[in-house]
C-alpha cells in the first residue's frame, strides 16, 4: 500500500500535555521508514489555549474546526493522488476532521478504550477528543464542522475495545447517549482468538474503511504513555490479531493513530514498539 505519513499534533486539551509531540516521537523512531511510508508533511494543528468556549463548550473550538478544515484539505488531496494516509495525533480531535475529507459512504473502524460520545456540555473537561464520536454521527457539540449531517453512518461505526460501561460513572452516561445504530465490541470480546475472528468478520466486504486506533485501547500495563489510561485493555498481539486482516482487507482508505503521550516515554521504549508494531502491520 502506498502510505503517506501526515502530522496531525492537536492536543484539543490546549494544555500542551503530550499528545503534540507524538509524530516527532515517532518519525524518531524510524516510522517513516519502516513502514516505507512517503512524507506528507504537517498540518498546522497545535491549540494553546485551555479555555472552554462558552457557547459550545468546546476548549479552543475555532482552533479545532480550523486545524480540522486544514487536515480535511490534506486527506482529501492525498486520497485523490491514490495515497493511503497514516494520520499521527495529537490526539482523537484530528478525527472529524479527517473524515470530513474523505469520499462519502465509508465504514469506521473506531479502536478506543473510551466510546468519545460526549458532547459539549456533557464532557468534564471540554476537550474535542471526548466528544470526536458524537461529533463525526452529528450528535456533538456545534461549530466544530463547516458542515451539517453525519459525516459516517452510525450503521456503519465499528467501536472496538471499549471498557466495562458502568451506569455509575460518565463512561455509562455516555453510553445510554450513544447512537444506538453504533455497533461496540467492548475490549472483552477481543482477547486472544477473539480478535482474529473479529477482525476476519469485519474485513469481509468491499465498502472502503477507515481504521482509527486511539492507543489508548491497548492495557496501561503494555502501554501506560497515554493520558486517559484504562485497566483491562489489549495487549499489542490481540491488538495486531484484530487489525491485521483489516489492514489486509483491501477496504483501507487510511489510518489514525493518536493520543500517544510523548512526554511519558523518556527513553523512547514505547515510540519503539508503537513504531515496530505499526511496521510489522503496514510495511509491504
Ligand atoms: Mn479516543
Amino acid at each position: 500500500m502506498r502510505w503517506s505519513v501526515l502530522d496531525a499534533p492537536l492536543d484539543s486539551s490546549g494544555r500542551g500535555r503530550g499528545e503534540h509531540r507524538a509524530p516527532a516521537a515517532l518519525r524518531a523512531a524510524g516510522l517513516l521508514g519502516r513502514v516505507g511510508a512517503a512524507d506528507a508533511g504537517t498540518v498546522d494543528a497545535l491549540i494553546t489555549d485551555p479555555t472552554r468556549d462558552p457557547e459550545t463548550g468546546v476548549v479552543g473550538v475555532d482552533r479545532v474546526r480550523n486545524a480540522g478544515r486544514a487536515i480535511a484539505a490534506r486527506i482529501t488531496a492525498l486520497v485523490g493522488a491514490g495515497r493511503h494516509p497514516l494520520v499521527l495525533g495529537g490526539d482523537c480531535a484530528i478525527l472529524p476532521g479527517i473524515l470530513q475529507g474523505l469520499p462519502a459512504g465509508f465504514d469506521l473502524w473506531f479502536l478506543d478504550a473510551h466510546l468519545d460520545f460526549e458532547d459539549g456540555r456533557s464532557s468534564p473537561t471540554g476537550e474535542a477528543a471526548d466528544m470526536d464520536l458524537s461529533i463525526v454521527t452529528d450528535h456533538g457539540p456545534a461549530g466544530v464542522l463547516d458542515r451539517e449531517g453525519p459525516l459516517v453512518d452510525p450503521d456503519q461505526v465499528h467501536v472496538l475495545g471499549h471498557r466495562p460501561l458502568d451506569p455509575a460513572r460518565s463512561d455509562g452516561r455516555e453510553a445510554a447517549r450513544i447512537d444506538p445504530a453504533v455497533r461496540l465490541v467492548p475490549a472483552t470480546r477481543l482477547r486472544g482468538a477473539d480478535a482474529t475472528t473479529e477482525g476476519r468478520q469485519l474485513a469481509v466486504g468491499t465498502t472502503p474503511a477507515w481504521l482509527h486506533l486511539d492507543l489508548d485501547v491497548l492495557d496501561p500495563l503494555v502501554l501506560p504513555a497515554v493520558s486517559y489510561p484504562e485497566p483491562g485493555g489489549l495487549d499489542w498481539a490481540d491488538l495486531t490479531a484484530l487489525a491485521r486482516p483489516l489492514v489486509g482487507s483491501g477496504r483501507l482508505l487510511g489510518m489514525s493513530v493518536t493520543d500517544f503521550n510523548a512526554d511519558e516515554d523518556p527513553d523512547g521504549r514505547h515510540a519503539e514498539r508503537i513504531a515496530q508494531v505499526l511496521a510489522d502491520l503496514l510495511a509491504d
